[in-house]
This record gives structure tokens, C-alpha cells and sequence, in this order.
């Protein structure tokens, strides 16, 4: 049973592991098996990753360069291009982006590009693992048989199991060893050899009956999030008409000991995980004629928010007999959440391309992010790249409206009330304090 025999290579730590993508999740996930004594090959296809990676130089925030550059001298470590090398590793985890298309559709074509690669050079006595996020179905429908299609057999010759990334970039209390892993493999025998694998590097692994079922739990993870983000903002909407403080409604249920889990509205929502991953359960339920309705009112109230932003800015200018149209407005945060640099999906690039469109004279302050580009999605502003201007007094003082559309903490938002004339705080980024001292009129979300 190959079961047995790749068993006894991850027990006795003489297993080679592969991982294909090393991205915020492939490459801590090597270096921990590379740190734990196996030796890991990471498979790349950007060149400049990978040799990075082999000067013992780390590009992801949550890995330490000195750890790479220790585990790549003690030849526990290195990363190629060469995916011949595949035919060497006798794991190899599949850690590859999962974008939409412009159709909101799956984009699986990073998927097949990697088994591709596994297929070409699979052998008897291989554990095929795919960690990237994607529909219910992927590992048995796609996958197996592209792994088959050269006669060679699941659970006679190779196993394979899906088991999803749970990576958090910057949380400084989780990290891969404590975050329990879900595995679930096409064969029973396939999820055991995965569960042994994952259980060298991560103390609790929970074991489900099937890929699908791993596939899933995976999906409701992320689409609970954008389903209670999106009840926030609809909460906030519903508040700013009935004239009511939705933070303090919320801060109050929140109280509540048990049944009840705070989240709260923002400019809209972002991130390559949030966005993105309801719509490949979505995608996937309606192939089965199934609709569902929770992730379609979910992002329509979602990607509604910046429009609504751009509204309290329109409300606010307006109260002050100034017209949007010629109005100085200066964003503070462009990154989807705070303290990171991250601009993927963030609604502020909705919020600009709104802002411009109705004539406003749109700057930003992000100090994560010294430039943002817009791609073909955002009319206005195509093809030019904006730049973060420094938080002078000046700027801020020229400013007819000042935009909170990131709360990052380094911020000085006491200035920012001392000196700015309209605020729309989108984060709750302004304490009960900083707003009684202010002479500013500040709208909130
Ligand atoms: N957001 C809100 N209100 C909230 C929470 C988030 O508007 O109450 C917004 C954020 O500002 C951001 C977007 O939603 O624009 C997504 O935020 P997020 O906190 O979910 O952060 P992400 O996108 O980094 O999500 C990742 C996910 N991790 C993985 O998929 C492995 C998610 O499952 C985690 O729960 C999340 O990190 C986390 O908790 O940090």
C-alpha cells in the first residue's frame, strides 16, 4: 500500500516536499518543513523568486530571511524553475492563485498549469496535495483524472487530497503550527497520508471524509465573512437613514456574551481572499441550478459601499454649499485593511475613480503605499498612476474633504481633526475624544 510507504517517509522525515507557488502561503509552508527536517523544494516559475529565495533572501513579511538563508545552507531548502524536479519530491502541495476572471467566473488556469507540471513527471508512490482556494469539486473533478490520464491509479500509484490555506499575513498570534489544518483527501487512504504530513508541522489536524468537504469548509470560512461584512454595511446604511450611530449600535450588541459576532462596515471590501472566493461556491452552485442568494446580496451590498462613501462626501461638501465638482478631496489609506500595503481589490480605487468622475480633485496619504495604479475597470483613472502625498498641515488644510478609507494606526489623526474642515470617517478610525475636540463637521460610516 503506497499509503504505508509514504507514511513511513513522512515519519521518519526522509519524505521530500515540493511546493509549487511560493507566494504568502507556499513559502512559509516550506520553510516549516524544511525547519522540521524535510527537505522541501520550492517550485516557481518567476525566476527572481526563486533566486531569492536560494540567496537566502525572503520577500513574504511573515518569513525571516535569516531562516531561509539557514535552512538554503543546510541544503534543507531551495527553490528552482526546473519543475523536472517534481519527479524528486514525494509531496507536493499545489499553493497557486485562484483570481476571478472579469466575468466574476473561476479562474482555475493557475491550477491546471501546476498539475500539468505534477503530470508530466508523476510517479508511483507520490501525495498530491492542492492548498489553493477554489470550487467543490476541483481535486476529484479536475485534478484526478489529468493525474490518471497516463494510466497510473489513485490509491495504487499516488493519493491525492485537498487541504485549504489558512494563511493570516501579519497576525502575530497565528501562524502555520497553530492554526489547525483540514484535509481531506479523494481516498481515505489519501486523507491519511496528507493528515501525517500536515501533522509534522501543524499541532491539530482535523480530518473530514472528502477533497469536496475540505473544498467547502474552505469557502463557508470566507463567505461567512462577506455575508456578516455585507449585513454590517446594510446595517450602516440603514443607521445613517434612521440617523442613528452604527458603531455605538454595534459596540452595544457586541455586549451580547454569546450569539452574536461583531463586524463592521466599511468603504466596501477587499483582499484577494473575501472579494473573490463566494463566487467560486457561487459559480459552482449554479451548475447545479442552485442559486445562492446570500453571496449575490452580499456583494451587491459589498460593492455599493463606495458609491455610498462617495455620498456622505457629496452630503458633507454639500452642507458646507460646496460642490463635489472642483472639490479638493483627500484620501487617508488607500490599502484594503489596515497596516499592510495591500491594495488588491481595495474599494479606495472605487471611491477615486467615483470621485474623479463627478470632478473632484482626488489625492491620497497612504503611508504603505507610495504609488497605486488603476487597471481598465477604473474609467476615470486608467493607465495613470497616483501618488501618496505627505500628511502636511498644508494638505490637510487645503483639503475641503478629508476620506478615513483605511484606519492604519501610524496615522495622526489628532492633527488630521485639528486641521481638516469635513471628515467622512469610514473606519471609526476617530475616537469619542478626538471628535469632541475637533472643530471639524465628521460624518461616519
Ligand atoms: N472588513 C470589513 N468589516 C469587517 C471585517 C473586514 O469591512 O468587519 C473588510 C476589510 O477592511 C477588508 C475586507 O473586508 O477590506 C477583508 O478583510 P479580512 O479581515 O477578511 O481580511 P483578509 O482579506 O486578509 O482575509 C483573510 C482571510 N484569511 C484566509 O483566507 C486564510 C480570512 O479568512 C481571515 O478571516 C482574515 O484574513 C482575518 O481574519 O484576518
Amino acid at each position: 500500500m503506497i499509503k504505508d510507504e509514504i507514511k513511513h517517509l513522512i515519519e521518519a522525515r526522509r519524505a521530500c516536499v515540493g511546493v509549487i507557488g511560493l507566494g504568502y502561503v507556499g513559502l512559509p509552508l516550506a520553510v516549516e518543513f524544511a525547519a522540521k527536517g524535510f527537505r522541501a523544494v520550492g517550485f516557481e516559475v518567476d525566476a527572481k523568486k526563486a533566486d531569492a529565495i536560494n540567496r537566502g533572501e525572503s520577500y513574504i513579511g511573515d518569513v525571516e530571511s535569516e531562516a531561509v538563508g539557514k535552512l538554503v545552507s543546510e541544503e534543507r531548502l531551495r527553490a528552482t524553475t526546473d519543475f523536472g524536479l517534481l519527479s524528486e519530491c514525494d509531496a507536493i502541495i499545489i499553493c497557486v492563485p485562484t483570481p476571478l476572471r472579469k466575468t466574476k467566473e473561476p479562474d482555475i488556469s493557475y491550477i491546471l498549469a501546476a498539475s500539468e507540471e505534477i503530470q508530466k513527471r508523476l510517479r508511483r508512490g507520490q501525495l498530491i496535495i492542492l492548498e489553493s482556494t477554489t470550487y467543490p469539486g476541483t481535486t476529484n473533478e479536475v485534478l484526478l483524472p489529468m493525474l490518471e490520464e497516463r494510466g497510473l491509479k489513485l490509491d495504487e500509484d499516488f493519493l491525492l487530497a485537498f487541504s485549504p490555506e489558512r494563511v493570516d499575513p501579519g497576525n502575530p498570534q497565528y501562524q502555520t503550527h497553530n492554526i489547525p489544518k483540514v484535509v481531506g483527501g479523494c481516498t481515505d487512504d489519501s486523507t491519511e497520508a496528507a493528515a501525517a504530513l500536515y501533522g509534522q508541522i501543524v499541532n491539530d489536524v482535523h480530518a473530514v471524509s472528502s477533497a469536496r468537504v475540505a473544498e467547502a469548509a474552505k469557502l463557508l470560512e470566507n463567505t461567512f465573512r462577506a455575508v456578516n461584512i455585507g449585513m454590517a454595511n446594510e446595517m450602516a446604511r440603514l443607521c445613517y437613514a434612521l440617523g442613528i450611530d452604527t458603531w455605538e449600535v454595534i459596540r452595544a450588541a457586541a455586549t451580547k456574551p454569546f450569539g452574536f459576532m461583531a463586524f463592521y462596515p466599511g468603504p466596501g471590501i477587499g483582499g484577494h481572499c473575501i472579494p473573490l472566493d463566494p463566487h467560486y461556491l457561487s459559480w459552482k452552485a449554479r451548475q447545479h441550478g442552485f442559486d445562492s442568494r446570500f453571496i449575490g446580496l452580499a456583494e451587491e451590498v459589498n460593492s455599493r459601499m463606495p458609491e455610498h462613501v462617495v455620498m456622505l462626501v457629496t452630503d458633507g461638501l454639500n452642507d458646507a454649499e460646496k460642490s463635489l465638482k472642483g472639490s479638493r478631496v483627500l484620501l487617508l489609506g488607500v490599502a484594503y485593511k489596515k497596516d499592510i500595503n495591500d491594495v488588491r481589490e481595495s474599494p479606495a480605487l472605487s471611491i477615486i475613480d467615483r470621485l474623479r468622475a463627478k470632478g473632484a480633485d482626488v489625492r491620497y496619504h497612504d503611508p504603505f503605499v507610495p504609488e497605486i495604479r488603476f487597471d481598465d475597470a477604473h474609467t476615470e483613472s486608467a493607465g495613470e498612476p497616483l501618488s501618496s502625498v505627505p500628511l502636511t498641515n498644508e494638505e490637510l488644510r487645503a483639503a475641503d474633504c478629508a476620506v478615513i478609507v483605511t484606519d492604519h494606526s501610524g496615522v495622526d489623526y489628532k492633527r488630521v481633526c485639528a486641521l481638516s474642515g469635513l471628515i467622512v470617517d469610514t473606519r471609526n478610525a476617530l475616537d469619542r475624544d478626538l471628535r469632541r475636540d475637533s472643530c471639524a463637521r465628521i460624518i461616519r460610516l
